[in-house]
């Protein structure tokens, strides 16, 4: 699966990613192949027609940063109902991290995540949230990803 994804997702893009996210190389293609495997019409953005697109002024460039921030957003949201809930952000840690933390850790760590994102006190982080959660503590952000690693 590695090598369709990096044929699909151009090294710039992936360095960018990287930058915004603090993700490593093969946490994105990771995402990526599971992105792509979810986009079946093949067009590289997942389910434009059911989704609110008429909210932004027209098409956006495809490596536009609310583009890359949305994609961010849609690793995180797996049932795509535009929260981040935090059963969500469980799976996607496990993901990321693999079996190197207890669920235990996990758990108080989307806990904590959810409560520093959440502004509305909806225990979910919208897409408007988690922008806010990368431009604030971009920092912090990454740092408690790399310190999972
Ligand atoms: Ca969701
Ligand atoms: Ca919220």
């Amino acid at each position: 699966m590695g090598s369709r994804a990096s044929t699909l997702l151009r090294e710039e893009e992936l360095k960018e990613i990287k930058k915004k996210t603090g993700f490593s190389h093969s946490q994105i293609t990771r995402f990526y192949s599971r992105f792509t495997s979810l986009d079946k019409g093949q067009n590289g953005t997942l389910s434009r027609d059911n989704e609110k697109s008429k909210d932004v002024n027209g098409p956006e460039p495809l490596n536009s940063r609310s583009n890359k921030l949305r994609f961010a957003f849609r690793l995180y949201d797996l049932d795509k109902d535009d929260k981040i809930s935090r059963d969500e952000l469980v799976q996607v840690l496990r993901m990321m991290v693999g079996m190197n933390i207890s669920d235990e850790q996990l758990g108080s760590l989307a806990d904590r995540t959810i409560r520093e994102a959440d502004q509305d006190g909806d225990s979910g982080i919208s897409f408007t949230e988690f922008v806010k959660v990368l431009e604030k503590v971009d920092v912090e952000q990454k740092m408690s990803i790399q310190f999972l690693h």
